[in-house]
């Protein structure tokens, strides 16, 4: 990068002769060269930085300053989810707006520093609230699907009238990403989205913009692809420009704004640029560059052109250029030292403060919240769910929705076959008809796209409560649940959220039917993502429920919740003999509040306790009641309800009651719930028995042999018996 420095000093130093007038000057031409050479200067303080042990990130965005020209045609009220190569943008949108010390902030990024304003030192982000930048992670593509999300529903929002988002009526959103990720199936999915978005004629105001510099890390992507790729995709339309001109970036960028903001259409801006220096610090190009490749980039270096024209159009003089080169050279350099020395997250509280915000007492406020009775009266059509006698869990959790839709007008409700069917088991059943088609909607079919659009939604002040069709299925997409929704109050420190509540239906014990992927029960991958919510009913009441305490929970602290609804409880009717309906009840809709972690114990029996959940929690029930009835063995059982966060306490106060405890867990051996169960009781200190019983470590067959893997009231009583006995 000292090269990159030095050539561009070079080059403008030997602009003294004849240099050619431009056909045309964009009128914050100056500005947008400040920007530009600003956001150099931190590329050199990053790589200055590190030499020196004292930062942390060297990623630059160097070749790449002709993003500076897009901010410079957006608004600062413009959402924008940046590349992490858009610095120059980053800078230029500070400058609009002028209350922003982006200097500063950038420095105490790469220094990890706690007061740097948006991630508080817990990444490198461009991100700011009053910038409408929201932090993006550094996983390639993943802020594609909340960007098209935000879009959806900025025109949405205007549409539906539900809700006022945080941003202006005609404001569109921005998305920057490489030309390596432009092959991600997340920003192949994304845009494709958007494609279908536009091809129904329902607008969607999203500027994407593909920043080329013709590499990702050192693989090249073949010349014209990207205009192959995306140049005539239906619905979206095309716009190419010389991304290291910034006269000409400025020239497309506006033409392309004014296409988004006005007609409310997708655009693709794709800038050819340059990238100069390695990926990132540590990266050795010359590994897989040529010297004469090197050059040709510097030689393309956006600086150099951006001097060019403003030396060619008589705005400035060379030596001017130099001399402003150097004084932004040494602010940076001033505030890179302060920077170095500036404090750095002290412990784990510290940097895990601000990792999904929970205040229980909120939460069990706005559960106390009642629904207006006329517009309950309204909705339901003067048939109140209190009155329709005994329901099942699916109905419990249909009622308890289009409360909460009349409840808050910024609630969702999406997913794919939600609408019309009333997806796969009619949970959503009639609620489109209820609510109207822009609370209650199909989605296109890509999980992907699902969440980030639920992501996006909520980045505009919706509540959403997207619906994955079945367990299995949450899995080629958890990323935008792990990397991206589960992230964004960490690293913004809560100045961002995306609260949502994902319904899914969940678990096995299908008789046979649906084989493995709709008979899922694998759940670790979501256990482990901090701070993540995991409600997991086994009744219709608690369903309802809790389903108002999650909802409750993202409205008031931008909590993300995952909701496991076991499929083969929704229409369970019968607890322990056939035919005696002890597994319906009546809808209650000012049923006591369920707290986030409060499991629900089941008898007091004193000589053993059986901890499960869900599907297990039944057939503990039942089990419990036979070993009463032929082996005189009273048990408790636990039914915990909240797979994140477990109810510790109860689990560890029930558990020494009893002395000995049975873990029964549908999930897998490995990686299952009861892991998780015991290991609270060891850390909690218990000393007494404990044994589990759970599925088997297999993949679900079709047919009966499914009961071959799956845990079953069987095990269970057998293993009762042996700890008891
Ligand atoms: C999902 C994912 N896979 C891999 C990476 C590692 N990675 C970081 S940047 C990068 C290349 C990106 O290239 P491009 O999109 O062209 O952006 P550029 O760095 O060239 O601006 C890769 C592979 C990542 N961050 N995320
Ligand atoms: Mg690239």
């Amino acid at each position: 990068m000292t090269d990159v420095d030095a050539r561009f000093v070079a080059a403008v130093r030997a602009m003294t002769g004849d240099v050619p007038a431009p056909a045309a000057l964009p009128p914050t031409a100056a500005d947008m060269f400040d920007a530009q050479m600003l956001s150099r200067h931190l590329d050199l303080a990053a790589r200055a930085l590190r030499a020196n042990e004292r930062g942390y990130y060297t990623i630059g965005s160097s070749g790449h300053e002709g993003n500076a020209a897009v901010a410079d045609c957006t608004r600062p009220t413009d959402p924008a989810f940046l590349h992490y190569r858009s610095g120059a943008f980053f800078v230029r949108r500070a400058q609009q707006h002028g209350g922003v010390d982006v200097v500063r902030d950038v420095l105490l990024g790469m220094v990890a520093s706690r007061d740097e304003p948006i991630a508080g030192g817990r990444h490198k982000v461009f991100g700011s609230a009053v910038l409408a930048i929201p932090p993006q992670t550094s996983t390639i593509a993943s802020q594609l699907p909340k960007a098209v999300g935000a879009a959806f529903f900025l025109a949405h929002a205007r549409r539906s009238a539900a809700i006022a988002p945080p941003y202006p009526a005609d404001a569109i959103v921005i998305c920057s990403f490489g030309d390596a990720s432009a092959n991600h199936s997340t920003a192949a999915g994304a845009i494709n989205a958007t494609c279908r978005i536009a091809h129904q004629r329902v607008p969607i105001p999203i500027l994407f913009v593909c920043e080329d510099n013709g590499l990702g890390i050192s693989v090249r992507t073949p010349p014209g692809w990207i205009e192959a790729a995306y140049g005539a995709r239906p619905g979206l339309r095309y716009v190419c420009a010389d991304g290291c001109d910034v006269a000409a970036t400025w020239a497309a960028a506006k033409a392309a704004v004014t296409t988004v903001r006005q007609q409310r259409r997708p655009v693709f801006l794709h800038l050819r640029c340059v990238r100069l220096g390695g990926h990132a610090g540590s990266d050795v190009e010359m590994v897989y560059r040529s010297r004469a490749e090197i050059a040709a980039a510097q030689a393309a270096d956006p600086l150099i052109a951006t001097a060019r024209l403003l030396i060619g159009a008589g705005v400035r003089t060379p030596e001017q250029i130099l001399e402003r080169y150097e004084q932004l050279r040494a602010r940076v350099r001033k505030q890179a030292d302060l920077a170095a020395r500036a404090p750095r997250l002290r412990d784990a509280a510290d940097v895990m403060a601000p990792l999904a915000p929970r205040d229980a007492g909120a939460i069990a406020a706005e559960v106390r919240r009642r629904p207006d009775d006329a517009a309950r009266g309204e909705f339901w059509q003067q048939r109140l769910p209190e009155h329709e006698g005994p329901l099942p869990l699916s109905a419990h959790i249909n009622r308890a929705l289009g409360d909460l839709c009349v409840q808050r007008p910024e609630l969702v409700v999406f997913g794919e076959d939600v609408a019309r069917k009333g997806g796969v088991y009619g949970v959503t059943r009639g609620l489109q008809a209820r609510a109207g088609r822009a609370r209650v909607f199909d989605t296109i079919l890509d999980e992907q796209t699902i969440l980030g659009m639920a992501i996006g939604a909520a980045h505009l002040g919706f509540v959403p409560v997207p619906e994955i069709q079945y367990l299995a299925y949450l899995h080629n997409a958890i990323d935008q649940l792990r990397g991206e929704a589960a992230t964004l109050q960490f690293f913004s420190q809560d100045q961002f959220r995306n609260p949502m509540v994902v319904r899914i239906a969940a678990y096995a014990y299908q008789k046979g039917f649906g084989g493995h992927f709709h008979n899922d029960n694998s759940i670790a991958a979501l256990r482990d993502i901090p701070g993540v919510m995991i409600a997991s009913p086994s009744t219709g009441a608690d369903a309802a429920a809790m389903l108002r305490s999650c909802v409750a929970a993202a409205a008031t602290c931008g909590s993300v919740c995952v909701f496991l609804e076991p499929i083969a409880l929704y229409n369970t009717r019968d607890l322990f003999e056939d035919g005696d309906g002890l597994y319906q009840s009546d809808y209650d809709p000012d049923a006591a509040h369920v707290p986030i972690g409060a499991g629900r114990v089941y008898g007091d029996g004193g000589d053993l306790l059986i901890v499960s959940f869900a599907n297990g929690a039944r057939m503990s029930r039942r089990v419990a009641r036979r070993l009463e009835r032929d082996h005189d063995i009273a048990a408790r059982v636990l039914d915990v309800r909240w797979l994140a966060p477990l109810p510790a306490a109860e689990l560890l106060a029930h558990a020494e009651a009893t002395g000995r405890v049975l873990v029964a867990d549908e999930t897998r051996h490995s990686g299952g719930v009861a892991e998780a169960i015991i290991a609270e009781l060891i850390d909690g200190g218990y000393t007494g028995a404990i044994r589990r019983v759970s599925s088997k470590d297999s993949f679900i067959p079709l047919g009966p042999a499914a009961d071959h893997v799956l845990l079953g009231e069987a095990d269970i009583e057998r293993a009762a018996l042996a700890l008891v006995g």
